[in-house]
């Protein structure tokens, strides 16, 4: 390890080197009062990228808040969720939770981030450092919070300093809980429950309109990194970790979509390959819209007109399933925040790893079935972990390709589910008991 960051020193004294050029020619262009032109579009493209994900970061709060009440309160009242309700929640966190460990474990074996470790400049914002702690601390304060810093921690002491330290996760558990109890207040909590569906809705609108500017904050941010880690030939080694990278989520999704169809064969007792196949205009219009919410009318009929899968099962788990059950996006804020870190340099250590594990199953039960809703999400993982909001810069160009990859898994892990609860659970409810 060290042979091997040794060979890295000569690279990164010569870039600094440029960048103590560019930073002189800078100051003296400041002093002269003008910047040359290229300096002037590499300000502005920098100003774009960092605006781009600063509003990004805006909208991670109103986001996942209304989406996870919304979400939640979709079962119905939470004490009469029923048998079908409760095998929905059971399988839908169950494959969440392996498509996290799938990626996590890909991401390791595959490090597609340590081969280009030092040609991914980021802004020198810390990353919090959590030596001196064992693993168990540093597990435990995932849950009371980090010493000296209120509003940290899955259960912090004040809910308003975890939201203004954009402390995400304390806000998804409490959405969750906060979302179960207004299911039990009758009218009055429905009208609670329209108000959240109603600012949800507005919230996405919100993210849409921000996804129009994604290819000027995609520019700025990747065109800003280029100039910063110098140029080409940086670029070109960034170009192939980004590849690595790509491949890795790729073949996470593909183990995951065989681990689902092997449940539904042996849960849900039903061929995978025919019931697929009865699925391909829901899982084409999946990768053409990247949103589930809009796939699930096809995702419905398709479920229960070509796979027979009865009313009751596929009306209850595929619209919750396109709310909250999100293993395609879990499995990706996985690859991509343990990448990110990979870039960094930065080892996670095994306590981050189940930090990671926490946090992406449930910002992915967080975002939205719309377009780059995981990307959003995704600052909560990079936060839980204490890394930089700018690694997202790196993956933000080719996020637009792999969310569609990750929605149709999404959409895929809802059709299996709705299949398996519907043979396990519906049919056994409704088959006469056998005469005695
Ligand atoms: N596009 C989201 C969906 O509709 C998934 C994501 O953004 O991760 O499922």
């Amino acid at each position: 390890e060290a042979g091997r960051l040794e060979g890295h020193i000569p690279k990164i004294e010569a870039r600094l080197d440029e960048l103590e050029k560019l930073v002189d020619q800078v100051e003296a262009d400041k002093a002269a009062g003008s910047y040359g032109l290229a300096q002037s579009v590499w300000i502005f493209c920098d100003f774009c990228g960092d605006l781009f994900l600063q509003v990004l970061k805006l909208l991670v709060i109103p986001l996942v808040v209304t989406s996870m009440i919304s979400g939640i309160t979709s079962l119905g009242d939470i004490r009469k969720m029923g048998r079908v309700g409760l095998s929905t929640i059971v399988y839908y966190f169950s494959t969440g939770a392996i498509a996290v460990f799938i990626g996590i474990m890909l991401v390791i074996i595959i490090q597609p981030g340590t081969s280009a470790d030092d040609t991914f400049a980021y802004r020198t914002e810390t990353v919090d450092s959590k030596e001196g702690q064992t693993t168990m601390e540093v597990f435990l304060d995932v849950f009371r919070g980090q010493e000296g810093k209120p509003g940290t921690g899955m259960f912090p002491s004040n809910l308003f300093e975890a939201a203004a330290g954009t402390n995400v996760l304390a806000l998804i558990v409490f959405a969750i809980v906060f979302g179960g109890a207004l299911t039990t207040l009758g009218e009055e909590g429905q009208l609670v429950i329209r108000f959240f569906n109603v600012c949800n809705e507005a919230v996405m609108r919100m993210v849409h309109l921000v996804m129009l500017f994604a290819p000027i904050g995609i520019f700025g941010l990747v065109s800003a990194n280029i100039a910063k880690n110098g140029g080409a030939s940086g670029f070109l080694e960034q170009l192939q970790a980004i590849g690595w990278y790509v491949g890795t989520v790729i073949i996470g999704l593909t183990v995951h979509a065989i681990v689902l169809g092997t449940l539904l064969w042996l849960l849900g007792k039903r061929n995978p390959f025919v019931y697929t196949f009865n699925l391909l205009r829901a899982l084409l219009t999946s990768v053409s819209t990247a949103s589930s919410a809009a796939t699930l009318p096809v995702t419905m009929e398709c479920v229960e007109e070509n796979n027979g899968v009865s009313n009751r099962a596929a009306s209850f788990v595929l619209p919750l399933g396109a709310t909250i059950n999100m293993d395609g996006t879990a499995l990706y804020e996985a690859v991509a925040v343990i990448f990110i870190a990979q870039t960094l340099g930065i080892d996670l250590s095994l306590a981050d790893l189940i930090i990671v594990f926490l946090t992406a199953s449930l910002a992915a039960v967080g975002a939205a079935g719309i377009p780059e809703a995981g990307l959003v999400t995704m600052v909560i993982v990079l936060q839980a972990v204490g890394l930089p909001l700018t690694g997202i810069g790196t993956i933000l160009a080719i996020d637009w390709f792999l969310d569609r990859l990750r929605t149709t898994v999404n959409v895929y892990g809802d059709a299996c589910g709705a299949g398996i609860i519907d043979t396990m659970v519906v049919q056994k409810e409704e088959t006469p008991a056998a005469s005695v």
